[in-house]
């Protein structure tokens, strides 16, 4: 029997966009909760997963991507999001894309710069973990961005991985753990979430808009939930597609209204796996200019989303 004290605490991953902060929670979950695409600022919200381990419970917290905001209230909004984070956290988990900075070196550097400080002056101790392993043709290619890590965070544990393919995940958990303070467990070991069901599915409906669309189109829709029931048939879920422009409207719907119904279609069948049960699902795209600069809107929003 192991004698070593049962640990309690969150954890922020932490990162600038596209790194795979969510694919990371969904990996270390073992289960699909936060939404993943190939476009940066997919995240906009903070989202709790919680890993229950013999030994520990982790809360994990997916964070937005950090940049630096350009434009929106919105953006500004989605950062600060990812910030606020850190004031709940007793570690970091810096999520960064190792074959990205092979690429892009001035790019590591930028981003050290802007996760230095607020890192710094958060307190907390922090473990890299340098992402997309698999996507490397060597993997000593990696040893140059571990040595300017290891200089810009001394003493932080580099640990490799890829969230795609599960590897480096066991190491990295054990020294998430061992960071962790002594506790009992918050939550009971069956759940997985702090998220409201309203929200995850807001953000399913998101996902789906975020792989169908191209350019700019994503970054100005939002997705409300305006009415759920629970019914014995299953639940009825009606969703409202926001957007900010006339022409995106039919740009969502799509010709003949196959955009429209392909994201719906998808979005039902994750809808039913992460409900068990029969769905219902309406969409309805509405046209709301300059929601992403109001700010009485994306209250409304984030009180929806339980933020
Ligand atoms: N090859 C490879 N791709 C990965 C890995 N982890 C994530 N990705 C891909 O990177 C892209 C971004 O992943 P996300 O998990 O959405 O990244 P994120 O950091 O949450 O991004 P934001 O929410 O936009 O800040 C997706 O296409 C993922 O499939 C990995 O380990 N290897
Ligand atoms: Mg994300």
């Amino acid at each position: 029997m192991s004698t070593s004290p049962h640990r309690f605490g969150h954890i922020a991953l932490l990162g600038p966009p596209n790194a795979g902060k969510s694919t990371l929670l969904n990996a270390l979950l073992g289960q699909k909760l936060a939404i993943v695409s190939p476009k940066p600022q997919t995240t906009r919200n903070q989202l709790a997963g919680i890993l229950t381990l013999g030994d520990a419970q982790i809360v994990l917290i997916d964070t937005p991507g950090v940049h630096v905001p350009r434009g929106s209230r919105l953006n500004s909004r989605i950062v600060e999001a990812a910030w606020q984070a850190l004031a709940q956290a007793q570690a970091i988990v810096l999520v960064l894309d190792c074959p990205f900075y092979l690429q892009k070196p001035d790019l590591l550097e930028k981003d050290i710069k802007l996760l230095s400080r607020p890192v710094e002056r958060s307190g907390l101790p922090v473990i890299v973990a340098l992402n997309k392993l698999d996507a490397l043709a060597d993997v000593k290619n990696m040893l140059p961005v571990m040595a300017r890590l290891g200089e810009a965070w001394p003493g932080a544990e580099i640990v490799p991985v890829s969230a795609l393919k599960e590897k480096g995940l066991d190491q990295l958990l054990s020294v998430m753990t061992a960071h962790l303070p002594e506790g009992d467990s918050l939550y009971p070991e069956d759940e997985l979430t702090t998220a409201p069901m309203r929200f995850l599915a807001s953000e399913i409906i998101r996902e789906k808009l975020f792989l169908a669309l191209s350019q700019e189109l994503p970054y100005n829709t939002a997705v409300a939930i305006e009415h759920w029931q629970d019914t014995p048939k299953g639940a009825r879920v009606n969703a409202v597609i926001y957007v900010s422009r006339d022409r995106h409207k039919g740009m969502v719907i799509g010709k003949g209204g196959k955009v429209l119904k392909d994201v719906g279609s998808k979005a039902r069948q994750d809808l039913i796996e992460l409900m068990g049960g029969p769905v219902h699902l309406e969409l309805f795209v509405k046209v709301r200019e300059g929601w992403t600069e109001d700010e009485f809107f994306l209250n409304e929003l984030g009180e929806e989303q339980g933020s």
